[in-house]
């Protein structure tokens, strides 16, 4: 796609997403507009097209991103509004998996406030790890968050199907996200339990031992024992690795990483450990 082809397309795509009065364009309570009036916007913007080549554009994108009615003469945006629309197809049922790709960056704020659609109607999960990864990129550093759908559903969710697989539904809380390898812990009554074990495993020499009262089990790595604690008092990251024999440990066992804040560990520990455990799934 030509640098031209690309500005009409995105200049298409807002007016039919988020302002179709800057191109003095209407759209129904689906979304569609009518193709001549698009056309006639973008000759105002002094930009020569017609039907033939708006089909042209809409086949040469790397997603699908338009619907044309070719018989009754209209395109629509099939995801990514900020404008309310109304969906004309009937809910769908999705695979049980579905990824959501977003930026290390979100990350805290997702944990506090779920996955929003911020300026958009719909929060937009893929079916694909590939696909998700593709729209973090576009963000920052990447991060795979997975949503088992069933339970969703089951708790009055509906999920949208847009024609390429790009599904839409509204707002998660963050209990029901799942980042892994981690899990990550909201229960009082588990951090209870992880915070005892390091407490019995540390000794007085041990790089946490002056902090134990202010750690925070925050997560819990999968595939082994290593165990995410925050320090609430200063925002430090410490991934201790617990032997889980029940009583004090020896020199620097457990064996504990710091991390300076949130970030780093998901910058460094988290994002590999993503590429590995995605790259063997
Ligand atoms: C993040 C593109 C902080 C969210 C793509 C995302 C997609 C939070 C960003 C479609 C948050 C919003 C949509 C929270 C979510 N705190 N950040 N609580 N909850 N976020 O662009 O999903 O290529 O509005 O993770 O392919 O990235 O244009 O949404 O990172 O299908 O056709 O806030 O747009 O389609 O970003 O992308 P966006 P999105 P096209």
């Amino acid at each position: 796609m030509s640098k031209t082809q690309t500005k009409i397309s995105k200049l298409i795509s807002y007016w039919l997403r988020h302002k179709p009065q800057d191109a003095k364009i209407q759209l129904d309570e689906f979304g569609w507009a009518n193709i001549e009036a698009i056309l006639e916007a973008l000759k105002t913007n002094q930009i020569e097209c017609n039907k033939d080549d708006l089909i042209t554009l809409s086949n040469s994108f790397d997603k699908v991103r338009w619907k044309i009615d070719k018989v009754a003469n209209k395109i629509k945006a099939t995801h990514g509004h900020s404008i309310s629309i109304l969906q004309e197809e009937e809910p769908q049922t999705p695979p049980e998996i579905l990824y959501h790709g977003t930026a290390t960056r979100f990350i805290e704020s997702i944990m506090d406030k779920g996955l929003i659609s911020k300026q958009r109607q719909y929060v937009h999960l893929s079916e694909t790890i590939d696909m998700a990864k593709e729209v973090a990129q576009r963000h920052g550093k990447p991060v795979i968050i997975e949503i088992e759908t069933k339970a969703l559903i089951e708790h009055g969710w509906k999920f949208y199907k847009t024609e390429q697989d790009v599904w839409l539904t509204s707002e998660i809380p963050f209990k029901s996200l799942d980042i892994e390898p981690w899990d990550f812990i909201i229960d009082k009554e588990t951090k209870g339990i992880f915070l005892k074990e390091l407490k019995k495993e540390i000794n007085r020499e041990h790089l946490l031992s002056d902090k134990i009262d202010k750690l925070e089990l925050i997560a819990r790595y999968g595939p082994s024992d290593d165990c995410l604690f925050k320090n609430q008092e200063n925002n430090e990251y410490f991934v201790v690795h617990l032997t889980w024999s029940g009583k004090k440990e020896k020199d620097s066992w457990p064996l504990a990483k710091q991390f300076d804040n949130f970030e780093e560990f998901l910058n460094t520990r988290l994002v590999a450990d993503q590429d590995d455990w995605y790259g063997r799934h």
